[in-house]
């Protein structure tokens, strides 16, 4: 195997070598490729801007992976596109590495300066006969157009116009955007755990739909999900508990660490959130110290919120949320804390604004930008800190009037633990009912009056009080968190729910080869029925 320092200069060159050797061989390969149209291929997120030229590029055991080397996470990019491709076809295909003589078809992840990309995540994704090339002028933009390409690949080969397997990918040229910087699912780990894998097997399907964050909701009254080793009782009494008596869990700090960095490498962020000052009897049972509602403790497994509060007069209770934050800051990366801040309802309004304006300071003293529900709006809050519109109108225009962002997760549009309809198997309807076509039909940008400008993304938040196994996460998630994929990346224009469901309806082959659980909503037109 030869060890190619590539450059552009140097791709230059592979590619005349490869036209002079290969040419006669290519040319019968490129006419008798069947002809293909990439408008028709099921995207999702439909991009931008799709133009078709009706031929195909060959992918098979001559392609290769080329990268731009000296920008940073480019030829992880490589290696990850390879690896996907391996998954799906079982080709191995070589990165940065020349491994055959024949080599030809090359797919080139390049970073570009080109002032059309206006943001980290646009691409263009050019497919020609000969070539894919893929420009970004960040590694989160060419992880996006990875994805495009992966929807690209047929599931099947073509086994008749070689005597070797051929993925006739359709040519022509994608420039794609998002529409929103932030689109975000959260999982709450708290009423029930799910384990390292499953949170993976989330952020894998996550990713390929292009969301960039996942929220963690790490603590509620019913369990503490993540270890503080200067408060070791939160796991040891408050990870113990669960909704429904089962064993709870938690994850180690090096767990945390081991999600932080799989969502990394899909160029996702992952959000921690400690709910405060309510949801919070599983740290007080493991501290009563922190307790303010008067009441005795004990451990809570039902599914009743608004009961608990921390006593926000205590100075102990802020050198405590002091510790936590740092220990948690420490190995997040994510520019964001979220310190929760719904459903208080036992703490008076007067504590409340208190102690979040005293938790934001905590947040910034160790340098994270706050993120809470919608009622943090009630206090006085800087510009800086994000409002989580869930329920109320209300307080998502008083984190307007503050000039703060907000990321839109309305309850009866975009929460995933609400049941499809009154026959579905699992989740709760307090806000809602929300079949797949509700879930899509909406606009982030334009709902209830909260101005365009002030709106930083759009977060699918699924709550585990009625779902405990990954399959039954899956179920609620999906398909639905596909359709919040296109709300958050497609502009408005360009979404239309009639054909967007024939294009969910392809991605029952993507599912079921990644065992993906989903709703079978007779309002998609399945094609194994
Ligand atoms: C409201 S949404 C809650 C959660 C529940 C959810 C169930 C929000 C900020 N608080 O504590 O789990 O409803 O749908």
């Amino acid at each position: 195997m030869i060890k190619l320092p590539i450059t552009r200069f140097l791709l230059f060159f592979v590619a005349i070598g490869i036209l002079v050797s290969c040419g006669e061989e290519k040319k019968k390969r490129q006419l008798s490729l069947p002809k293909t149209d990439l408008k028709t291929v099921s995207i999702i997120p439909l991009p931008q801007k799709v133009i078709a030229t009706e031929t195909g590029f060959a992918l098979d055991k001559f392609s290769a992976i080329f990268t731009t080397e000296t920008a940073n996470g480019f030829a992880e990019v490589g290696a990850f596109l390879s690896e996907k491709i391996q998954g799906k076809t079982n080709l191995d295909i070589a990165v940065n590495s020349v491994q055959n003589d024949s080599l030809e078809g090359i797919i080139y992840i390049n970073r570009s300066d080109s002032l059309e990309l206006e943001t980290p995540e646009s691409y263009q994704l050019y497919i020609r006969s000969d070539s894919i090339i893929i420009n970004s002028n960040s590694a989160a933009g060419a992880f996006r157009a990875v994805q495009t390409l992966r929807q690209l690949i047929p599931e099947t080969a073509n086994d008749t116009l070689a005597d070797y397997p051929i993925w006739a990918i359709p040519t022509g040229k994608i420039v794609d955007a998002p529409s929103l910087a932030y689109r975000g699912a959260m999982l709450d780990v708290a009423r029930h755990f799910f384990s390292v894998a499953d949170v993976k097997k989330f952020i894998d399907v996550l990713a390929y739909y292009k969301y960039n964050g996942l929220h963690l909701h790490l603590s509620d009254d019913q369990g503490w999900r993540i270890e503080i080793k200067s408060w070791p009782k939160l796991t040891e009494i408050g990870a113990s508990t669960e909704v429904g008596g089962e064993s709870g869990g938690f994850y180690t700090q090096e767990d945390f660490k081991e999600i932080v960095a799989y969502a990394k490498k899909h160029h996702m962020m992952i959000i921690p959130e400690i709910d405060m000052p309510g949801h919070t009897n599983a740290a007080s049972v493991s501290y009563p110290i922190l307790n303010g509602n008067g009441k005795t403790l004990k451990p809570y497994e039902g599914t009743r919120v608004g009961f608990s509060t921390f006593d926000t007069r205590k100075d102990t209770v802020y050198a405590f949320i002091d510790d936590v934050v740092r220990e948690i800051a420490e190995i997040s990366p994510s520019p964001y804390f979220h310190i929760g801040g719904d459903e208080s309802h036992v703490t008076k309004k007067k504590d409340y604004i208190h102690f979040v304006e005293k938790v934001e300071k905590i947040v910034q003293k160790h340098e994270k930008r706050m993120i809470g529900w919608d009622e943090i709006g009630t206090a006085d809050v800087d510009s800086s800190s994000i409002s989580q519109f869930w329920s109320s109108t209300e307080n998502a225009k008083l984190a307007v009037a503050k000039g703060m962002q907000i990321i839109m997760s309305p309850a009866k549009k975009a929460y995933l633990d609400m049941q499809y309809d009154s026959l579905s198997k699992h989740g709760l309807h307090w806000a809602a009912f929300i079949p797949v076509d509700t879930a899509y039909n909406w606009s982030p940008k334009a709902y209830e009056g909260i101005p365009e400008k002030n709106i930083l993304g759009l977060e699918a938040p699924l709550w585990s009080e009625t779902i405990s196994t990954i399959s039954e996460l899956e179920y609620l998630a999906f398909p639905r968190a596909i359709g919040y994929a296109e709300l958050g990346w497609t502009p408005k224009e360009l979404r239309n729910w009639d054909t967007y469901k024939k294009r969910l309806a392809d991605q029952e082959y993507y599912l079921k080869r990644m065992n993906v659980n989903y709703y079978e909503s007779a309002l998609v037109p399945w094609k194994d029925e």
